[in-house]
């Protein structure tokens, strides 16, 4: 599929704030890509697609998860977690995406994952950090991420698990290997 055929495809997928979300991932991922070593391309398609499911109804998201053989653990985690791993497999099914790294790094860009790889790492935190993130913390991150990738994403981690805590919710324990293995690789 041509760049701008897969554009238009996904930005009719969701609400025009949603694509300018996506709009802040695709440019920041790829100045992350750049600076930190990795391939920009694939990064830009992989932010393109990493929402493409966000706004499909939740049972929809759920059927995927159950008919297509996708960790069926994320069920019992908070809903905020299907469309990443709905979405890796409809960017696959629906968007001819076969590049198992660029899949990974929709797949992982919620939850994390134990050693995520450089591009899934740059993605996770674009997610994060885009120019229309305003959450407490995010210059923070921004200010990290000009140094470290892993201490950036380290630290928004901890933000979201800390969120999760003061919330009374369930920790994906994808989330805290993520944690656990970016402490060990800053070391
Ligand atoms: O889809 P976006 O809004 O762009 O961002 P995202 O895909 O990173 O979703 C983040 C949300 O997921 C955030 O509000 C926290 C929520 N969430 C719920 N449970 C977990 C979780 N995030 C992580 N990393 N781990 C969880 O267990
Ligand atoms: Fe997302
Ligand atoms: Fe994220
Ligand atoms: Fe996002």
């Amino acid at each position: 599929m041509e760049r701008k055929q897969l554009i238009e495809g996904v930005k009719a997928q969701m609400p025009a704030k949603r694509w300018e979300h996506t709009l802040g991932v695709m440019e920041t991922s790829v100045w992350l890509a750049r600076k930190y070593g990795c391939d920009a391309d694939k990064a830009y398609i992989a932010s393109i697609l990493h929402d493409v499911c966000k706004y499909w109804p939740v049972q929809e998201q759920a059927k995927v998860i159950r008919e297509q053989g996708l960790p069926q653990d994320l069920l019992d985690y908070d809903k905020e977690l299907w469309h990443a791993h709905a979405g890796a497999y409809i960017a696959k099914r629906d968007y001819g995406i076969d590049d198992e790294a660029i899949l990974d790094a929709i797949r992982y860009h919620t939850s994390g994952r134990e050693h995520m790889t450089l591009l899934e790492k740059v993605v996770c935190l674009a997610d994060y950090m885009e120019p229309g993130r305003d959450f407490p913390g995010v210059h923070n991150i921004r200010e990290i991420a000009e140094h470290s990738v892993e201490k950036a994403l380290l630290t928004a981690f901890d933000g979201t698990i800390r969120f999760l805590l003061e919330h009374g919710k369930k920790v994906y324990p994808q989330t805290l290997y993520a944690r656990n293995g970016l402490i060990d690789e800053i070391k």
